[in-house]
């Protein structure tokens, strides 16, 4: 019954396992990771949901995310604010997401909105064109990347409209699971 650890009220802490996949146990370990981004910016106790963004240029640099190609998309996708600086209910969020333990089509939802550039709610061309660029690290030739964009574009669009809605993306990671592959990182 100790009264060591009182960062979040129990409350909190049910809530936090109720929205992530995660165990009190993991929470506190991401919490502690959270708080050592930036010990001067954080405080330890969580009890006043204290009003605390932690700037994106931290976020990037952590471990699970320097080498990601999309790391600065997929902070800006689960912050907040848009631009990447994340709260703890963020963090909690995008580590979620990205852990072992959540379903493919979660992954495919958030893959999506990562992908979606310019933030339309569809994948046009220009949008894969540069996730291609970032998922081959710059590889390809223009003509190759614009070749396989017509190619997925063509095979995926299921109601010919141009563009893959959220329902064709989901047909087509069924198909290339590779899409998936930047969305799994362990904590
Ligand atoms: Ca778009
Ligand atoms: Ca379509």
């Amino acid at each position: 019954m100790g009264n060591k650890q009182t960062i979040f009220t129990a409350e909190q802490l049910d809530t936090y396992q109720d929205c992530t996949f995660f165990t009190r146990k993991e929470i506190l370990r991401l919490f502690n990771r959270y708080r050592d981004l930036a010990p001067q910016l954080v405080p330890d106790d969580y009890t006043n949901k204290p009003d605390v963004k932690i700037p994106y240029e931290l976020i990037g640099s952590m471990p699970e995310l320097k080498d990601n190609p999309f790391r600065q998309r997929i902070a800006e996708v689960f912050s907040e604010d848009g631009d990447g600086n994340m709260t703890l209910d963020d963090f909690l969020d995008m580590f979620s997401v990205l852990s072992e333990m959540a379903p493919k089509d979660l992954k495919a939802y958030y893959a999506f909105k990562i992908y979606d550039f310019n933030n339309d709610d569809y994948i046009c061309k220009s949008d894969l064109e540069k996730t291609l660029n970032k998922l081959t690290r710059n590889e390809l030739t223009p003509e190759e990347v614009c070749l396989v964009c017509e190619k997925v574009i063509d095979e995926a669009d299921i109601d010919n409209d141009g563009k893959l809605s959220l329902e064709d993306f989901q047909h087509m990671i069924v198909r290339a699971p590779d899409f998936l592959s930047t969305f799994h990182i362990r904590i």
